[in-house]
């Protein structure tokens, strides 16, 4: 864990280059002019309405309100997710990978992390940057922490254990701290933020290490932390499941399977980092923080609102539904089967997992990014009934979908395919897939989290209503 060495101060700014190659300097140099923007914003249009609140969206889950300043990322329902203003496809075309590579893999997740803290692409030598800062603040847990992995029992659920080792290195927060001490004013809290969820996604490794050793080996390493080597890779590492010297290769990986998941790994952490201000765990980490409760403190609370079933846990429940139906039908290729599979499913009134979308109207661009992983590797998965059957799926559900006619998104959401891909390369624990994912959306909450900051937003206090508050409304309306 490593504290600020040197906290930059906006006159010193003038004095950086145009172009910094670290992510804090070129934050102070975007800062005043962003302020400005709000501080403006805020005098000439405090009283603009923007949305009508109805008794439906009061009881249903605020679906839709616009209410929320999110600063990096927003979903549209046709095209899906942008992360500020770039689609995957431009985030795939623009972002750096890793360097010196001769041909170009995928986008590194520290180069999307740059880009919504920025809202710049940043160039190579700024991501390798961040890549190497992460990877030096990253190199050990604190020994508390540490000790309280150790202690919880190795079948605890995996979320539980992240949640967990997340609020105790709170004990490390800078800013609670320097709260404390009552040496910092608004205006810099942002600096001090910024410092802890650096500190905090630099930890997630090997946090995500440390359970997966706890649920799969009794706790005993399975690799080491490589400080040379970038953030998803270190993931990967710590799970035991690289080819190289730091890991235990428990998968028997060769070369190009090692690559493979290290590029799958950056993928997946790469294209779940944010889904606009709305969704629960990104919600819940900014409400917290609202409080000023520190980041490991906030980002824990969104962890166990990304471990419910209808969030995060998603994943998991397609892999049980592909494995069971697999057992259930005479071929994964075989339509009729897959059909009547489906209609048992909807008949049963259950929902088909990793179908629909709360906001999404087309098939999401994540699913499809994870699709193209696969449709570029036809030799590794050709043999996989599991993933032939996601991908036979992708055609088959919409049609039944659309003519069960209840659903407002009959596409593949991202959780379709995600799952399935981790547990082709070894990863059979179902209910670990959502620490990955842990990992992941730390980056755009968090971002949110320092701008926040930045800009001093006040705690978060919506009013709420009962019931009798609601039928005097209903009946004023009625009797007009
Ligand atoms: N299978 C069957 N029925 C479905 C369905 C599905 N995959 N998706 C929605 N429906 C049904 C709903 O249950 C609802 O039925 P009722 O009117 O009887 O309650 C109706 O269609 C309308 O729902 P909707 O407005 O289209 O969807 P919601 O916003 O209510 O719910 C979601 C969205 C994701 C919870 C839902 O589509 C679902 O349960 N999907 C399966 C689980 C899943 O894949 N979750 C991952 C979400 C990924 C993410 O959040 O990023």
């Amino acid at each position: 864990m490593i504290r600020p060495t040197r906290i930059l101060k906006f006159n010193e700014s003038k004095l950086l280059r145009i172009q910094s190659l670290d992510l804090k300097s070129t934050m102070v140099n975007l800062i005043p002019k962003r302020r400005a923007e709000l501080l403006e914003i805020r005098k000439n249009y405090q009283n603009l309405k923007v949305d009508d609140i109805t008794i439906g969206s009061i009881i249903g889950g605020m679906r839709g309100n616009r209410s929320l300043l999110w600063q990096s990322t927003s979903l549209d329902p046709e095209t899906g997710i942008k992360f500020q203003g770039y689609t995957i496809q431009e985030c795939q075309d623009l972002l750096p990978s890793v360097s010196n590579k001769g041909k170009k893999e995928n986008f590194l997740p520290e180069s999307i992390l740059w880009l919504l803290m920025t809202g710049e692409i940043p160039t190579q030598q700024q991501a390798d940057n961040l890549s190497k800062e992460l990877a030096t603040r990253g190199t050990k847990l604190p020994e508390y922490t540490i000790k309280i992995m150790n202690d919880l029992p190795k079948n605890m659920h995996p979320m539980t254990q992240l949640a967990i080792g997340l609020a105790s290195m709170n004990k490390s927060s800078i800013f609670g701290e320097k709260y404390q001490e009552g040496s910092i004013g608004k205006n810099d809290f942002w600096e001090y933020i910024f410092e802890d969820v650096l500190n905090l996604i630099a930890a997630l490794p090997q946090l995500t290490g440390k359970i997966y050793s706890n649920i799969t080996n009794n706790g005993e390493p399975l690799g080491k932390f490589n400080e040379n080597k970038d953030w998803s890779y270190n993931i990967c590492s710590l799970l035991g499941m690289t080819n190289s010297n730091d890991s235990l290769n428990t998968c028997n990986f060769n070369d190009s399977q090692s690559n493979d998941f290290i590029n799958l790994m950056r993928l997946y952490t790469g294209i779940h980092v944010d889904h606009e201000g709305g969704n629960v765990s990104a919600h819940t980490t900014h409400l917290v923080g609202s409080a000023l409760s520190d980041p490991y403190l906030s980002y824990s609370s969104g962890i166990m609102g990304l471990a419910g079933p209808l969030h995060g846990l998603a994943a998991q429940e397609v892999v049980r539904f592909l494995i069971q139906m697999n057992k259930e039908i005479s071929s994964p290729n075989n339509e009729a089967e897959i059909e009547e599979y489906l209609w048992k499913t909807l008949n049963s009134n259950k929902v088909i997992p990793g179908y629909g979308h709360a906001v999404l109207r087309r098939p999401d661009p994540r699913f499809t990014a994870m699709l193209d992983f696969v449709k570029a590797r036809p030799t590794e998965f050709s043999n996989d009934p599991n993933v032939t059957l996601m991908k036979n799926l992708s055609d088959i559900t919409p049609k039944v979908l659309l003519e069960h006619g209840k659903t407002k998104n009959p596409f593949p959401n991202v959780d379709s395919a995600s799952g399935i891909l981790f547990y082709h390369y070894g990863l059979k624990e179902l209910l670990f897939f959502t620490v990955i994912f842990g990992c992941s959306r730390s980056m755009g909450p968090l971002t949110q989290l320092v701008w926040d900051r930045i800009y001093g937003l006040p705690i978060e206090r919506p009013k709420s209503l009962d019931i009798q508050q609601i039928k005097n409304i209903c009946k004023k309306t009625s009797s007009v």
